[in-house]
């Protein structure tokens, strides 16, 4: 899954593609590069991020979305915690969303998700992006995490959503210190055995810069490590900034051990 911020703070790439004749070049460049979805984003959600207006969040992502269309072979994913967003990206090709508030931020996300018969990425955090890291507190983070994830996708069942479209994620970052992100990473296989496919974002996070380093090309190693071992580990999805360079790590670690199709 290919990163596409169109925001001007995001968190490693923010601003670079406000433009949305640029957005939808690095769209095409990284579905060149080996992205099999492509995940657009209007609002960053880094630590200490305000909300934005839906207005203004529909305003980046879905001229970039209608541009796309008919151009891009590979999915679309919105990036949103608002149903309003995810109603009109659908309606605009986007075929998957992602919530990084597990649908708890818009109570009319899952009747959206019912209705569209979508795939949805239920990602764990706790509080909001402005709040979250004060909230980074377990007695168990992966323990913690898998009883929520698991408690989302019930809800999610509850509300309609088929369980064969549910991806779980457990929010690496979000409400984490790299010492939780890193018992999460090294745990994948529990989050797993709860059955729904998982989805890691950990391309060039706080995490990686704390143990590879800050340099660009740390982070760019740091992040493949990371990716080819949650591969390893069972991942189904990897959200990264650098797909061509990911795609080769992917492929690594799927061939070794035997996981996945390592397109
Ligand atoms: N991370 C970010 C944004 N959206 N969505 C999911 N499902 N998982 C993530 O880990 C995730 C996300 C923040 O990273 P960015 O600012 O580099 O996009």
């Amino acid at each position: 899954m290919g990163v596409l911020n169109v925001t001007p703070d995001s968190f490693s790439d923010g601003g670079l593609h406000l433009d949305a004749d640029r957005a939808v070049a690095h769209a095409l460049r990284m579905e060149a590069a080996g992205a099999d979805i492509i995940d657009i984003g209007g609002e960053s959600t880094r630590p200490g991020a305000g909300e934005i207006p839906v207005g203004v969040e529909l305003a980046r992502v879905i001229p970039v979305i209608r541009r796309l269309r008919g151009r891009l072979s590979v999915p679309i994913s919105i990036d949103t915690r608002k149903a309003a967003v995810a109603r009109a990206a659908i309606e605009e090709g986007a075929s998957i969303v992602n919530d990084v508030s597990a649908m708890e931020y818009d109570p009319a996300m899952a009747a959206t998700v019912a209705r569209a018969r979508v795939p949805i990425v239920l990602m764990h955090m706790r509080g909001t992006p402005e709040s979250m890291m004060r909230l980074a507190r377990y007695r168990a983070v992966v323990a913690e995490v898998r009883r929520y994830l698991a408690a989302r996708a019930c809800a999610a069942i509850g509300a309609g959503i088929s369980p064969l479209r549910i991806i779980l994620d457990p929010g690496i970052g979000f409400a984490k210190t790299s010492r939780h992100s890193l018992a999460i990473l090294g745990a994948l296989p529990r989050l797993c055995s709860l059955g729904y496919p998982l989805l890691v974002g950990v391309s060039r996070k706080s995490v990686v810069r704390a143990v590879a380093g800050p340099d660009p090309e740390q982070l760019s190693f740091g992040t493949a490590g990371a990716v080819a071992l949650a591969v390893g580990a069972g991942a189904s999805i990897v959200r990264v900034h650098e797909p061509g360079p990911m795609a080769a790590a992917v492929r690594m670690a799927a061939a070794i051990t035997g996981r996945g199709s390592g397109r």
